[in-house]
């Protein structure tokens, strides 16, 4: 097989990349180890920033996401029994974030996709990477029992953090930085209503909660938990109470029990890779960094890796300029370090760390009360939370 991009993974990375390419009359593969079914039953992100609203716009995928996705010009903070709320709008002039899981906007490109006919491998099998420092790489995978080779002049590591992309470069070719949390997340998605109508980040002495949603019908809870935690040690009714026990206490008496349709424990981690080109290989998403969910920004930097990759493969091939392959690194890298800053703080202020000292709980509070106090701190969060400019 022949085409100008293979893209590696099928997930909301590769899917926004290979619609942008499209759109520059591109042709671009995607290959996916997973069913479609698999990629879709994955429960991720639930907030979209401005920006990527306006890339889905600009790709014609909103009509269900302006029907469907909620907006939200605000959120709360709880901490040591007080209530903070971040008003998006005001602080940033207008801006918002729209509540739309990433399953929905993952579903709106794969239709997107096979409508257009453009062909995407799932299912398939032991992929492999070749040849990309190189000006002819290809691809080798199996797919319905066929070995295939896929011809092409990129390759987009769009794989995940446990891809194949990342981990075909020679380690001695990447610098990784890496800070792996001492806690995860307990999440649960829930056919209740929403037991507020905004978010709600709160750090309690017990652990931090999230309250979030998915629609005015459905929930969607965490608790950060340990990082190896048991599932089993959590029935519905013990992740309830303690959700409540968290929440302050209007919230909590809000909180509506229902049994729950997904629950599961996601590490937190701050990860970066450096560079991300090696020759005719571009690494994006979470191939090329991981953010802790705290600041809502893992499926925002992944998209809007998407679109500077794109604007780049658009200069080459249809101005003939190696301008932007040649700066999408240095340039994607500058937006992902300020994300990955913004969901390392935002962290760090929200939960429990077993190993802080007096002195480090005393900056969390002492976070927390300037925030209260200063409207430049807030306007410092808001613009971080409702995303940076692309
Ligand atoms: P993805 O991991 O989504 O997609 C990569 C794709 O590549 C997958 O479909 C995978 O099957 C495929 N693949 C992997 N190896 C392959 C191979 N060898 N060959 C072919 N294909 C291969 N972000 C938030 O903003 N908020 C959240 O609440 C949140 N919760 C999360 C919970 C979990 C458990 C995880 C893991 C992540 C969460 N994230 C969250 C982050 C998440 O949304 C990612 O940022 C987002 O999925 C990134 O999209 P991609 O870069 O496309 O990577
Ligand atoms: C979610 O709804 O899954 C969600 C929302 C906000 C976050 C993290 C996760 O910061």
């Amino acid at each position: 097989m022949r085409t100008q991009v293979a893209i590696i993974g099928a997930g909301p990375c590769g899917l926004v990349l290979g619609a942008l390419l499209a759109q520059s009359g591109i042709d671009a593969l995607i290959i996916e180890r997973k069913s479609g079914a698999y990629v879709l039953g994955r429960i991720r992100a639930g907030v979209l920033e401005q920006g990527t609203v306006g890339i889905l716009e600009s790709l014609g995928l909103d009509g269900r996401l302006k029907a469907e996705g909620l907006s939200h010009k605000g959120f709360a903070l709880g901490f040591a029994n007080r209530s903070l709320r971040i008003d998006l709008a005001d602080l940033t002039g207008g801006k918002q974030v729209t509540v739309y899981g990433q399953t929905e906007v993952t579903h709106d490109l794969m239709d997107a996709r096979a409508a257009a006919g453009l062909e995407t491998l799932y299912e398939a099998d032991g992929v492999e990477l070749h040849e990309f420092a190189s000006s002819k790489p290809y691809v080798t995978c199996k797919h319905n029992g066929m070995a295939l080779r896929i011809d092409c002049d990129f390759i987009a590591g769009c794989d995940g953090f446990h891809g194949v992309a990342r981990a075909s470069v020679p380690k001695v070719a990447l610098q990784e930085f890496e800070r792996v949390y001492p806690f995860g997340w307990l999440g649960v998605l829930v056919d209740v209503p929403p037991c507020d109508p905004e978010l709600i980040y709160a750090s309690h002495e017990r652990g931090f909660a999230l309250c979030s949603m998915r629609s005015l019908t459905r929930s969607r809870y965490y608790l950060q938990c340990r990082a190896d935690e048991d599932l089993s040690a959590w029935p519905d009714a013990r992740f309830y109470d303690e959700l409540r026990r968290r929440l302050d206490p209007q919230a909590a008496a809000h909180v509506v029990a229902g049994p729950s349709l997904e629950k599961s424990v996601a590490p937190l981690r701050s990860y970066v890779a450096e560079p991300l080109r090696f020759g005719r290989l571009f690494l994006a998403g979470d191939a090329a960094h991981i953010v802790p969910p705290t600041g809502a920004k893992g499926l925002n930097l992944a998209v809007g890796d998407a679109y500077y990759l794109a604007r780049a493969l658009h200069e080459y091939y249809r101005e003939g300029s190696d301008s932007g392959i040649n700066h999408y690194s240095a340039r994607a890298l500058d937006r992902i370090w300020k994300a990955e800053r913004f969901s390392w703080w935002m962290t760090s202020l929200l939960h429990r760390f077993d190993h802080y000292t007096p002195f480090e709980t005393r900056m969390q509070a002492a976070e927390f009360g300037y925030l209260e106090q200063s409207r430049a701190a807030r306007i410092v969060l808001a613009e971080n939370y409702v995303g940076l400019p692309l």
